[in-house]
């Protein structure tokens, strides 16, 4: 088991970001009394939760193991992320399907491309052969990654847009906050510890992993509730807004 060095402090500001990010949620979400509200406030939960615990394993070493590649040093790798990624991803990929009102089947397809791609980037930086073998699983990983966009940008879209003029720029706003940032995450894999050649120093590697995930869990996450609130009172006018509104 090796031990985290200086990156740990940014291990640590990841775990107090995860902390602080479920009790956010789970405050605001404690009011709700829509079934179809709490669905979302538990989904949003949850992903900072295990995040959380994520962060904690890699802070004190239990997610981390030191592996030898050929052509470079030993380096460390983070396997407790993917284990994050696998469990979170699929849950940003449901909400995301619940805003768009997609079908279960394209849900199903959804959920097995993106744990494809996570799968990819572990196997990936568990190869011990050298920088090709890691290269040809990145690339795997990121043919399931535009695969995933592809159907963000078609057919859930298209099914948002059919909802209402407001859900389909509801979710092209998400839409949009996803595909940049969750963009990011080969750019990092590859110039970091994933691509073998450490172009980039791990400390930097994993701050910049911090940054991405609490932009993709928690600002996600609160611009989802806070676009929710919106949708819900288009759907349920109070009587202000009937008057208003005639
Ligand atoms: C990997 C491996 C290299 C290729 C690709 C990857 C994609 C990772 C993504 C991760 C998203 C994580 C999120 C976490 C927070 O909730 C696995 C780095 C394409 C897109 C959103």
């Amino acid at each position: 088991m090796a031990t985290p060095g200086s990156e740990a402090t940014w291990l640590w500001i990841g775990t107090i970001g995860m902390v602080l990010g479920t009790v956010y949620f789970a405050v605001r979400g404690r009011g709700s009394t829509d079934p179809e509200q709490q669905t979302y406030y538990i989904i949003t939960t949850l992903i900072p939760a295990i995040a959380a615990a994520a962060y904690l394993a890699m802070a004190t070493g239990l997610g981390v193991i030191s592996m030898p590649i050929r052509g470079t040093e030993v380096i460390d790798i983070y396997w407790a992320r993917y284990a994050d990624w696998l469990l979170t991803t699929p849950l940003l990929i449901i909400d995301l399907a619940l805003v768009a009102g997609a079908r279960k089947q394209t849900l199903y397809k959804l959920i097995i491309i993106d744990a494809i791609m996570i799968l990819g980037g572990l196997a990936g930086s568990m190869m011990q052969q050298g920088a090709v073998i890691r290269i040809v699983w990145w690339a795997v990983s990121t043919a399931a990654f535009i695969i995933l966009l592809y159907y963000l940008l078609g057919e859930l879209s298209e099914r948002a847009r059919s909802r209402s003029a407001e859900t389909g720029i509801i979710f092209n706003r998400l839409r949009n906050i996803t595909l940049g940032l969750w963009a990011l995450y080969p750019i990092v894999w590859i110039l970091g510890t994933g691509g073998g050649f450490g172009i980039i120093a791990v400390t930097t590697e994993i701050m910049l992993y911090v940054m991405l995930d609490i932009g993709t869990k928690i600002g996600f996450g609160a611009v989802l509730l806070e676009s929710q609130d919106v949708l819900q009172a288009a759907s349920h006018p109070s009587s202000t807004n009937d008057i208003k509104s005639h």
